[in-house]
């Protein structure tokens, strides 16, 4: 039970306004700081001027706040560290949770009782970035830095935990894995607030949309999902209103006094008070948000209106989950949805299926086979970026070698590198507890597990579902238990049924986040005990999603054909899948570059694969026949696979800039410096400067101003920029130093 959370459910709750703001109106001198070596340390003051925070603590309150936070923002031991203050981590935390409580403690009356949020602020590293030195730190170790700082701030007194003005998604849930960890060593539970910060385009540093936080931080069962700091409250507008049409929990909003200008070197906030109240009321009455407060810029007086506006705005009743801890039933919450980095993905289509694509798999393509022995992530980014454009939704990824002993560690550089490099959500495919942690630890959102299942009875749910409950993850089963694989539908659906009982009953997984794999055996192999194969599975599924509500199911679908022509195989998957979905599948393992509508196969074809499926007399035969007879069509049906297809070699330049492709990028710059160079008689070095100024210096503008009208992602310009280097690190050969020249500004 928690105070915090009941009287969120009943009212809207108003925090505090800006520590750092209200700091420097004091200005202080170094001597307040302790010295010149920790000037600037505002956490530090709560030891050596303890006096001037409970002032501005107490202010906030005497202007009807209802909770202030503690003055601990970069108290992080990694933090205090920048000012040789490690080793006071501890103290620090502890005496600004104290502080805050007794100030609260002393404005709590029973009509309006004051709470104290025990702030966590960013470490200032980026984990998931590609950054060397800013990606230089684990989840573990961010996890560790977090649970120390948690454990001083409950010991302190605090009533919530605030994760805010965040970065970074994969460090947002270190820390609160951090918190989790301190509360369950303390045993003290208290709620978890996570906010973010998003840019003017709505996106977090990295590019994480609003979706993608959202059903990221959902998924870890935090209490109130919220946005702070960056920007004035106009453009939290779109944010919140997604928030609150799609967030089952409270949602809090804490913006700036508007962007800062930047006044003689000074962050000068432009917003009023009034405007500034007015916009946080509107957000109350039009959007049912249940938390505002101020964060930078914001002073007394501007939580003095905050307060007279929102107390009187009436709340739209926009419905939110249980506000009990302890009762919360999280299959109702969490939404079935899986996120990359950049962004949210449903795992319930419609229409149906979610498409997984199979190849960035070492067991089920030869070329990402060769790519992982050679280490080249370059290459399997490529094959996951053909899945994707191919229309897969999320990439299934496998990178287990018989000739390598390292899987972990090709698991982490494969996840990060396709982390980075797509906004395809992954599916981890590996049954090893290590290399499942190694690749959780490195994605930044929502994944799915493949998977476990019941071969050594309940040892792989043991060591696999507590990770799935801590990284927030959705999980595939496989219907094999001690006895064997699932042959029967009657094996598969008590099979399944044995797996839900101890994933949701005993460890908490919300149905929503179990995924079933019934399995499925080839009918192309002319095994009499296979020929139901297609039957079995298909009746499995049905069962299963009638006798367990809310569970998913998934499948890999080409293991229906293994052995049979390319043709002749996506034909009869194709097929297959049609009915699968009919049975209620809602997730296919496939190539969807092999994969043709059901409506555009040939009905004479489909027939001869319904024959099969369906277990009709003489059905392999008469297949394989005809197929004989017909087979040779091409198997790639994606038309879209080429996109540069028609294109001149400037064009082909340009694209493959603005879509970060490195590959093949030299052999197009010779050809182009060619074709130059006989088609206008001009020297190399004069053509290789038209080259940059005419073809590559715009396309690098165009991801500029596509990055500037919000259209593309930070990490995705980075890697622009890095095919741009390559090209013109390969023009450097043909240019003549000139006097005067310059290779212009990136
Ligand atoms: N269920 C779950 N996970 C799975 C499977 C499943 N993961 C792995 C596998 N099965 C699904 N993935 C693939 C990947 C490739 C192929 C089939 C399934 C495939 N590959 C070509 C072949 O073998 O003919 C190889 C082509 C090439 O080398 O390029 O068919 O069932 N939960």
């Amino acid at each position: 039970m928690s105070a915090y959370l009941d009287a969120i459910a009943q009212r809207v709750l108003i925090f505090d306004g800006a520590m750092g703001t209200n700091i420097q109106r004091y200005q202080l001198t170094a001597e307040d700081f302790g010295g010149q070596a920790t000037e600037g340390c505002n956490e530090y003051l709560v030891i050596t001027k303890p006096a001037v925070i409970e002032e501005i603590h107490a202010g906030f309150l005497e202007v009807g706040c209802d909770v202030i936070e503690t003055d601990s923002f970069t108290a992080s031991r990694l933090k205090l560290d920048e000012y040789g203050l490690g080793h006071l981590t501890h103290e620090v935390n502890y005496t600004a949770a104290q502080i805050a409580r007794r100030v609260a403690d002393h404005y709590s009356t029973p009509e309006q009782p004051r709470f104290v949020a025990g702030s966590m602020g960013p470490t200032g590293m980026l984990p998931s970035s590609d950054d060397p030195s800013l990606s230089n730190i684990t989840y573990q170790q961010l996890a560790q830095i977090f649970e120390e700082q948690a454990t001083s701030l409950l010991q302190g007194g605090v009533d919530l935990i605030i994760i805010e003005t965040s970065q970074d998604i994969l460090e947002v849930r270190a820390a609160i894995t951090g918190a989790r960890r301190a509360m369950a060593q303390l045993e003290r539970q208290v709620p978890i607030q996570a906010q973010v910060s998003l840019d003017t385009s709505g996106r977090m540093l990295l590019g994480t949309d609003i979706a993608a936080v959202m059903n990221t931080l959902v998924a870890l069962r935090v209490d109130i999902v919220g946005l702070n700091c960056s920007t004035g409250p106009e453009h939290m507008r779109e944010p919140v209103r997604y928030l609150a049409e799609n967030c089952p929990l409270p949602i809090s909003t804490i913006p700036n006094a508007g962007i800062p200008l930047n006044v003689n070197g000074q962050a000068v906030y432009p917003m009023e008070p009034e405007p500034m109240a007015a916009a946080l009321s509107d957000f109350i009455s039009e959007f049912g948000v249940n938390v505002v407060g101020g964060c930078c810029g914001s002073s007394h007086e501007h939580m003095r209106a905050i307060v007279n506006a929102c107390r009187k705005a009436p709340r739209h009743a926009r419905p939110i989950a249980d506000n009990n801890v302890s009762q919360k039933d999280f299959t109702k919450i969490i939404p079935a949805n899986v996120t990359s980095g950049i962004r949210a993905v449903t795992m319930q289509q419609d229409p149906a299926p979610l498409l997984v694509g199979e190849r960035v798999n070492s067991t089920g393509s030869r070329k990402a086979k060769q790519a992982l022995l050679a280490d080249d992530y370059d290459k399997l980014l490529s094959i996951a970026r053909e899945q994707m454009e191919g229309g897969a939704h999320v990439l299934d990824v496998q990178v287990a070698l018989t000739e390598r002993v390292d899987e972990a560690n090709q698991m982490a550089k494969t996840v990060k590198k396709l982390s980075m490099g797509s906004e395809a959500p992954l599916v981890i495919d590996s049954t090893e507890a290590n290399v499942v942690r190694a690749a959780l630890e490195i994605y930044p959102g929502r994944a799915i597990i493949n998977s476990i299942n019941m071969e050594n009875g309940r040892q792989r749910i043991e060591s696999i579902v507590p990770m799935a409950l801590e990284h927030g993850s959705a999980l595939v089963a496989l219907t094999i238990d001690e006895v064997g694989m699932g042959k029967t539908t009657e094996r598969k659906v008590e099979i399944a049924h044995k797996i839900y009982d101890i994933c949701v009953h005993e460890y908490g997984l919300p149905a929503n986040a179990l995924i079933f794999d019934t399995l499925t055996f080839p009918v192309t192999t002319g095994q009499e005990e296979m020929q139901t194969a297609a039957i079995e599975t298909l009746d499995a599924i049905k069962r299963i999603k009638a006798e367990l509500p809310g569970v998913l199911t998934i499948l890999g679908v080409s293991n229906l054909s293994f052995g049979i022509k390319p043709y002749a195989r996506a034909i009869l998957n194709s097929v297959f899948l049609f009915h699968a979905v009919k049975a209620g599948l809602d997730m296919a393992i496939i190539n969807p570059t092999h994969t043709i509508p059901y409506a555009e196969i040939d009905a004479k074809q489909r027939q001869l694969a319904e024959d099969l499926i369906f277990n009709r007399p003489e059905a392999l035969p008469h297949y394989i026949t005809y197929f004989e007879e017909h087979g040779e069509q091409k198997t790639d049906t994606n038309t879209k696979v080429d996109p540069t297809e028609g294109m001149n070699v400037a064009q082909r330049l340009h694209w493959q800039i603005l879509h970060r492709r490195k590959e093949g990028i030299e052999p197009l710059i010779d050809e182009e410096i060619h074709s130059r160079t006989e088609a206008q008689q001009v020297a190399t070095g004069e053509a290789a400067v038209d080259v940059l100024n005419n073809v590559l210096l715009p396309a690098m503008k165009e991801v500029g101003d596509r990055f500037g009208a919000g259209e593309l992602i930070l990490p995705f310009v980075l890697q622009s920029a890095e095919v741009m280097k390559k090209a013109v690190a390969h023009l450097e050969n043909y240019l003549e130093k000139q006097e005067g020249y310059t290779k212009g500004k990136v």
